[in-house]
């Protein structure tokens, strides 16, 4: 195991109202969904640059070239699991691959069952972001996201989908599920961007 991800002098340190997390557990909305390998697909569509869709199947998608990050997982209901190895393909990679329209600004990050959780581009962009098939050197199991999880460790954990399907590129802001139901339009942990009643002008779609 790595050392724990930290920012430049939060080594580490738990975000504000965050407690630590021995093990690692399931958390979610909704069932554990069946993986089933010829029907499994991830897509990029949305403004991409050349107006293409794009679409991987499961092979496809895991012979992308596969890099590891050390991050922590902060739960919005303040329970945080830190430092776990994650590998998988970074979604700067998915960006080069399938490039988004000079006037994209966000990304929906699409799951099964319609999970859905929006991001800046920015945030998604971002060296950590990673599109996880692995924790500590094993694939993931069925009820942690496999085959594959977003992960994005500077924002609360509901930003990133376990069982991710594809990614929309948007030229404007949309809520994805938590961000409709009541959790914060940006989800900064270091901020303690929980809830939308929190929001300031500028963070988000009207509610
Ligand atoms: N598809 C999907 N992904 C999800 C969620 C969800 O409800 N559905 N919940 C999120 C939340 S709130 C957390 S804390 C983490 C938990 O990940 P874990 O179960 O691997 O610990 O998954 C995130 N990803
Ligand atoms: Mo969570």
């Amino acid at each position: 195991m790595g050392q724990p991800a930290s920012r430049e002098g939060e080594q580490q340190e738990l975000p504000p109202g965050q407690r630590l997390q021995r093990g690692w557990p399931v958390t979610h909305y909704g069932p554990v969904p069946k993986f089933k390998p010829e029907r499994w697909e991830f897509r990029v569509f949305g403004a991409t640059a050349d107006s293409d869709k794009y679409c991987w199947d499961h092979e496809q998608f895991t012979s992308l070239p596969y890099e590891t990050v050390v991050a922590d997982l902060h739960c919005v209901a303040k329970f945080s699991m830190l430092g776990a190895e994650w590998g998988g393909v970074r979604a700067r990679t998915v960006l080069d691959l399938a490039p988004p329209a000079p006037d994209v600004t966000h990304v929906m990050v699409w799951a099964e069952y319609g999970f859905s959780s929006n991001l800046r581009l920015s945030d998604f962009a971002s060296d950590q972001a990673l599109f996880a098939t692995h924790r500590a050197g094993e694939l993931l199991t069925a009820e942690h996201g496999f085959p594959v999880r977003l992960v994005v460790p500077h924002l609360y954990a509901w930003k990133g989908p376990k069982w991710v399907r594809g990614i929309e590129y948007m030229t404007a802001d949309r809520r994805g599920f938590w961000e409709e139901r009541g959790y914060h339009n940006i989800g900064d942990p270091w901020r303690e961007q929980r809830y939308s009643y929190q929001e300031e002008p500028g963070d988000g779609p009207e509610l």
